[in-house]
Parts: C-alpha cells; sequence; structure tokens
C-alpha cells in the first residue's frame, strides 16, 4: 500500500484515534480498502470516528409523508411510484397545507423532530410553488425542523424554499454513477448533482444518500460513497436505504426471482461504517428496508456509525418499523431521541434548525 493511502485510511500508528479530517479528496482506491477491512476493525474504526463527532448514545428521529403520491413521470427502476410501475399506487394530488400539518401534529406528538416530505414528481411546477411554501412555513411553525425531496430543482425554485425556510433538502444520488445509469433511464447523475449544487448555494442544508442492495456491485457502492464523500461539502444528512422490494417495479421483480441480489446484513452494516468514516460529521441515517432488519444488525450499524431513522409505519408507501417497535429497540440499546450538543458545530445553512442540529 501507498505511505498516500495509509497515512488517509490510517492503517496502522495512530489508527482510528486520530484528529478526525473532513476530506473530499478520497480516492476510490481508499474507499475500498475500507470495505475490505477485516469485519472488527472496520467496525472499530467507524466506532471511533462517530464518537469524536457525535453523542454515540443518541439517534435523531424524522417522520416521512408523502403529500402527492404515484403517477411520477420518471422510470426509476425501484420505486412503486413511477407511472411505468405496475405497483398498484394510486396517484393522488398534492395534499392541502392543512392535511399536512395534521399528520405533522401528530409525527410531532410522537416524538420526531423532523418531518420530511416527499413528492413523486421529476421536478415540482412552479404553479406547486405557493402551496409548498405555505407548507414549509406551517411545520417549521409548529417548531419541527422540515426536509422536501420534490426531485429536481432549479436555482430559484431552491431560493423560494430556503426564503421559506426549509432546513434540508433531499435528493438521492442512489448508486454508482455507472449503476444509476442501468436503474434510471430518464435523468442523469449530473442532473442530480446540479440540484444538490442548487440546493447548497440557496443555502440549505443538503440531505444526499442512496440505495444498496438493487443488485449492484461492491465495486458500485464504493462509487455510491466516493461520489457523495468527494462533494465539495459533505451532505449533512447521508440516508443509506435498503431496497424494499415492490412487486411490479423492475427491480422488485428481478429480486423477487432471484433472492441472490440482495444485500447482505454484513455488507449493509459495512457501507454504513464506510460512510461513517468518510462523511465524520454528516448523520447516517437508516431508512428504507429496516422493517425486516434484526435488531441485532441494527445494533450493528448503530455501532459502525448510524444516528439517525425513519419513524412511524409508514415510509412514502412502503412499510416502517413502526413507533413501539423501534420505541422498544432504542430502550434495550440504551439509546435515546435527538441529536445532543457534540455535533452542535456541524450544520452550515442558513436555515440552521434551532435545537436539535445535526
Ligand atoms: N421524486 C423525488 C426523487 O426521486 O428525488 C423524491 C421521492 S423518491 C421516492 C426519494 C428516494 O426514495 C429515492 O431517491 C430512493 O432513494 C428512495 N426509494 C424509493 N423507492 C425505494 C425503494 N423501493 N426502496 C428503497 N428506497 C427507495
Ligand atoms: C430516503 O433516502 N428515503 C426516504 C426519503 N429519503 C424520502 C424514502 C424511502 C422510500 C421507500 C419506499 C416507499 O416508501 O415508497
Ligand atoms: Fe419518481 Fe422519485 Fe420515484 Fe423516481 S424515485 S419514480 S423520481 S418518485
Amino acid at each position: 500500500m501507498s505511505t498516500q493511502l495509509r497515512e488517509h485510511v490510517q492503517e496502522d500508528g495512530d489508527g482510528p484515534t486520530a484528529p478526525t479530517d473532513v476530506r473530499s479528496d478520497w480516492t476510490s482506491e481508499e474507499i475500498a480498502f475500507l470495505f475490505d477491512l477485516p469485519f472488527p476493525e472496520l467496525l472499530f474504526r467507524a466506532a471511533s470516528v462517530h464518537r469524536q463527532c457525535h453523542d454515540p448514545s443518541r439517534i435523531q428521529l424524522s417522520t416521512l409523508l408523502s403529500i402527492k403520491t404515484g403517477g411520477c413521470p420518471e422510470d426509476c427502476g425501484y420505486c412503486s411510484q413511477s407511472s411505468k410501475a405496475d405497483s398498484g399506487i394510486k396517484a393522488t394530488k398534492l395534499m392541502e397545507p392543512q392535511e399536512v400539518l395534521q399528520c405533522a401534529a401528530q409525527a410531532k406528538d410522537s416524538g420526531s423532530e423532523r418531518f420530511c416530505m416527499g413528492a413523486a414528481w421529476r421536478n415540482p411546477k412552479d404553479r406547486d410553488m405557493p402551496k409548498i411554501v405555505e407548507i414549509v412555513k406551517g411545520v417549521r411553525a409548529m417548531g419541527m425542523e422540515t426536509c422536501m425531496t420534490l426531485g429536481m430543482l432549479s436555482p430559484s425554485q431552491a431560493e423560494m424554499l430556503a426564503d421559506a425556510g426549509l432546513d434540508y433538502y433531499n435528493h438521492n444520488i442512489d448508486s454508482s454513477p455507472e449503476y444509476y445509469q442501468r436503474v434510471t433511464t430518464t435523468r442523469t447523475m449530473s442532473e442530480r448533482l446540479d440540484t444538490l449544487s442548487n440546493v447548497r448555494a440557496a443555502g440549505m442544508n443538503v440531505c444526499s444518500g442512496g440505495i444498496v442492495g438493487m443488485g449492484e456491485t461492491r465495486e458500485d457502492r464504493v462509487g455510491f460513497i466516493h461520489t457523495l464523500a468527494t462533494l465539495p461539502e459533505h451532505p449533512e444528512s447521508v440516508p443509506i436505504n435498503s431496497l424494499v422490494p415492490v412487486r411490479g417495479t423492475v427491480l422488485g421483480d428481478i429480486l423477487a426471482e432471484s433472492p441472490v441480489g440482495r444485500i447482505d446484513d454484513i455488507e449493509f452494516v459495512r457501507t454504513v461504517a464506510v460512510a461513517r468514516i468518510t462523511m465524520p460529521h454528516s448523520a447516517v441515517r437508516l431508512s428504507a428496508g429496516r422493517e425486516n432488519m434484526s435488531e441485532a444488525t441494527h445494533a450493528l450499524c448503530f455501532v459502525a456509525g448510524a444516528n439517525s431513522i425513519f419513524t412511524g409505519d409508514k415510509l412514502l408507501t412502503a412499510p416502517n418499523a413502526g413507533e413501539d417497535t423501534d420505541a422498544k429497540m432504542l430502550r434495550k440499546l440504551g439509546l435515546s431521541s435527538g441529536t445532543g450538543p457534540c455535533s452542535d458545530d456541524v450544520v452550515g445553512g442558513r436555515n440552521k434548525p434551532r435545537e436539535n442540529v445535526l
């Protein structure tokens, strides 16, 4: 191994207790090296980085709501909401602000800190923006952090959302650049990256991650993390979804026939650990796919540096673990909700959330 690589991945010497640098110059070789480490060593390094930057006993809780479901013109092979899928999801119109606020109030009562709203759009139309702005202002006025995922944004739409007070914008890169074009043909990775840079330029916090278990290779997972970890600024929030295979979607049908494409639990935990090491200050969120994940795998993910989950019985359209199950698990593991003070310094963005800063 080169001297440079040894230094960056801290193979020896001070190892994982060396000060945690934030780097945007990770090489694919370094990331592949981390993925290849003996599992206990990888976990130890990830856990060490985690406690330098975060309170390891705290898990941030977010809740999702689909504010406009189905009928999406994009052809993302994993998604039940694509109009190309035969998933039985009924297309709806954009919800009225009052209905959204009622759902947000319920989420707040259940202890959720952030309300994440998703729309099955390629991009919002300008005529949708006044309602979206009203929703952001309303949820924020309730004292919750706000996040939206509405598809691609123009610079002026990003400005509008930032002006309304939106704290986070979610826009996933989803996989490696190579695998992405096999999964979605109606848009490019470079368009995804343009939206991320519009969100950044508008001063909002960036939430961007992806999906594993779509039949991609280890090399694709390296490329996925490499793309995120070499962004000029790391996303404040990195959701790691495990594919929820939905019948009637291209990937759901393939994986139903050939479950070998499903991701192994240890490989999932490795992905979380490598995300933690390469993006030390980001919140790493266990997103879709927790419903069938064992408590033991959850526990390994939390050791590996995951520090956020989606709560509630439903994601956007797919089922989720559910509040009681999560509350029981967090209690059993001695973890509490919230993000605690030690990571207060990491979030930029002009709409810096008031309390539970990631
Ligand atoms: N239309 C917007 C977009 O594509 O950015 C927002 C909604 S989209 C449903 C948000 C994210 O959900 C996707 O980028 C993908 O990472 C995740 N997702 C969708 N379907 C999924 C599935 N079946 N399993 C796991 N993650 C999924
Ligand atoms: C993210 O990365 N995962 C969430 C959120 N961001 C919008 C969505 C998961 C969707 C899972 C499939 C569904 O519910 O339809
Ligand atoms: Fe549409 Fe988003 Fe689903 Fe793709 S992931 S089909 S853009 S809702």
